[in-house]
């Protein structure tokens, strides 16, 4: 389903067992080298969601080799496989892969507390859309217009399985995760409680 141009809506696009192999990943993920921990912010403020990278380290707001706000430690490889599946949701999306090759992933762990203000990605220097996973309770996910984070927006729920990619005109639009749905995700992909959210991108960064 095409949200607005660009952005594109698949439900249910990976099996549960490709979700349970991505849940599985992530914990190993989530362990290190840098842990997966809540991001400071550069005004202090905490933010609810936990956030482990991979390739590149997002340190707000800049993408960094290592994790100079958490251990100082580099970051981990960002895996083929990992491009492979970028790729292959994009063909899911758009029905080709327009060269695609992210080079960097946020993963993204909700509790059913944590939510996300409407913000926009900026820091990578592409235009290159951005994959998105959902694995785990659902959530209240918001879509809104690049001019300014009001209105207008779109409030769409985000299932596990799901994948959204945002490319073309809605590669910079304002969005965020006002809700999460606790208690709503299928036991079977092994997440116990709250979201995972797992992003590809390429950074447009070398070295
Ligand atoms: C999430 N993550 O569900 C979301 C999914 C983040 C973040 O927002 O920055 O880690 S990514 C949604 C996204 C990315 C780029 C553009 C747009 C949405 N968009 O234009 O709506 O944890
Ligand atoms: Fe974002």
């Amino acid at each position: 389903t095409e949200i607005a141009p660009g952005a594109v809506h698949v439900p249910g696009w990976l099996s549960v067992e490709r979700q349970r192999e991505l849940v599985a990943a992530c914990r190993e993920w989530a362990r290190g080298p840098v842990p997966m921990r809540h991001t400071v912010l550069p005004g202090g403020g905490v933010m609810s969601v936990r956030t482990v990278c991979l390739g590149w380290h997002w340190q707000p707001y800049r993408y960094a080799r290592t994790a100079g706000d958490v251990n100082g430690a580099p970051v981990a490889p960002f895996p083929d496989w990992l491009a492979d599946l970028g790729r292959e949701a994009l063909v899911a999306a758009y029905g080709r892969t327009g060269g695609y090759a992210p080079d960097t992933a946020l993963i993204n762990f909700y509790d059913g507390a944590a939510r996300m203000g409407m913000h926009q990605d900026k820091e990578e220097r592409s235009g290159a859309p951005v994959v998105s996973l959902s694995i785990g309770d659902s959530c209240v996910f918001r879509f809104g217009n690049t001019g300014s984070r009001g209105r207008p927006y779109r409030d769409v729920e985000l299932v596990s399985g799901d994948l959204f990619v945002f490319g073309g005109p809605s590669r910079f639009a304002y969005h965020g995760v006002p809700r999460i749905l606790p208690g709503t995700a299928d036991p079977a992909v092994g997440l116990e409680s709250g979201r995972l959210n797992i992003t590809l991108r390429e950074t447009g960064l070398s070295g």
